[in-house]
């Protein structure tokens, strides 16, 4: 049977590494024609932008990744915008996907949506066990509906409407909006402005005096200006999934996974790091020299979301998840090849 695969969101971080994948890996199976959209071709929270698209493309199939994303301290201001929002896309993105008698929905939530006092590992049971962190509860509860509208649909008409649970997620094509972004792409982009700072102060002063690089690296000690701050203490742990080996689960969920449950697509346990080991990768990644210190005067948000993968690893055992170093460093080489097409801000 020939399925027209419409990804929503298809031009944001998610969206191209499924793109990636499916195009330009030729992942695709000869009966799928894949769609990917974005808000300028339809903005979803509008009802007719969605019932249009959905008339142009009569999807059989959705990877619905549309919403308004952030990191951190975008949601702590935001939390309005982030429930309407994503609430008002959700329904519209279900509701016309069921006039439009689409056979399969995979949505996508988020590890960061599940109680912020719990016990853990978190698993796909705990979703409604209690409130989420203060800092995200607009989101949070806009992703909780989905689950719940999920399960109305199939109750009432049977339908296989699914979601899948990413932890954080960085990569190529990312946010790297300085204010909204998450704390890789934001980490990868203000260091490479400091970098790029340091080194052209540097570069015109030896220059004018006409002197070599080494001197680069004399003046910063000399001046000591060679400090990296990252906000927050450092502390909270996280688990960080390269966008391209989440985009292959949610392209074998949309193939394979039929439960209405939701599914965690999560690193292990034991690849949980904190913010400092991260920003140390990103660090080594640029071969930054100087210092990281750390101002505890901005938020942490969440101090750990851990996330058990058992039930994916029960689906798919040997499934080989890209270590962290590589991947932040084909971002790095990614975000510095790319520079002047990157997503550098986001209002
Ligand atoms: P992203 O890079 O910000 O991309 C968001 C995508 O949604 C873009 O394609 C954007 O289109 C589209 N979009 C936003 N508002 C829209 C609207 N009103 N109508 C139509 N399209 C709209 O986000 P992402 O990181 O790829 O996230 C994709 C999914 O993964 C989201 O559901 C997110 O909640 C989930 N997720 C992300 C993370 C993470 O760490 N990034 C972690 C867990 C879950 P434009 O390009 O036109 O703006
Ligand atoms: O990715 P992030 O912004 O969001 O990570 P969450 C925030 C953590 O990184 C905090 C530290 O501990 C911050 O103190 N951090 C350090 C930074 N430097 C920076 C920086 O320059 N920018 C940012 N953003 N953080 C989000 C949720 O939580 O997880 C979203 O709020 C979303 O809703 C996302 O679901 C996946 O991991 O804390």
């Amino acid at each position: 049977m020939a399925k027209v695969i419409l990804v929503t969101g298809g031009s944001g971080l998610v969206g191209s590494a499924i793109r990636e994948i499916v195009e330009n890996q030729s992942n695709a199976l000869p009966n799928e024609k894949w769609i990917f959209t974005n808000s300028k071709e339809a903005d979803l929270s509008n009802v007719q932008a969605t019932w249009d698209l959905f008339e142009k493309y009569k999807p059989t199939h959705v990877i619905h990744l549309a919403a308004m994303v952030g990191g951190l301290f975008h949601n702590m201001n935001n939390n309005l915008d982030f429930l309407r929002k994503n609430m008002h896309i959700n329904d519209n993105v279900l509701e016309t996907s069921f006039q439009h008698n689409v056979t399969k929905v995979v949505s996508c939530l988020s590890t960061c949506i599940f109680p912020d006092k719990t016990t853990y590992p978190i698993d796909e049971t705990m979703i409604h066990n209690g409130p989420p962190h203060p800092s995200n509860f607009g989101y949070s509860h806009a992703k909780r509906l989905l689950d719940i509208a999920n399960k109305a649909y199939h109750q009432k008409y049977g339908v296989k409407y699914t979601s899948v649970v990413p932890c954080n997620v960085f990569g190529p094509n990312d946010n790297f909006d300085l204010h909204n972004a998450h704390v890789v792409p934001a980490l990868i982009h203000r260091l490479h402005i400091a970098i790029e700072k340091g080194l052209s102060k540097n570069h015109i002063f030896c220059r004018k005096y006409k002197m070599f690089s080494i001197v680069i690296v004399y003046f910063n000690i000399f001046t000591g200006d060679n400090t990296f701050v990252i906000l927050g203490s450092g502390k909270p742990l996280r688990q960080f999934i390269y966008s391209l080996d989440l985009a292959k689960l949610i392209i074998w969920a949309l193939r394979n996974y039929d439960d209405v449950e939701p599914i965690i697509l999560s690193v292990d346990e034991k690849d949980e790091v904190t913010i400092g080991q991260l920003a140390e990768t990103i660090a080594k990644s640029f071969n930054f020299q100087g210092t990281l210190e750390y101002d505890t005067s901005a938020a942490d948000g969440q101090i750990k979301k851990t996330a058990s993968n058992r039930k994916l690893r029960k689906l798919l055992p040997d499934f080989e998840f890209t270590n962290l170093e590589t991947a932040i460093a084909h971002t790095v080489e990614w975000f510095q090849k790319y520079y002047k097409e990157a997503r550098l801000s986001s209002s």
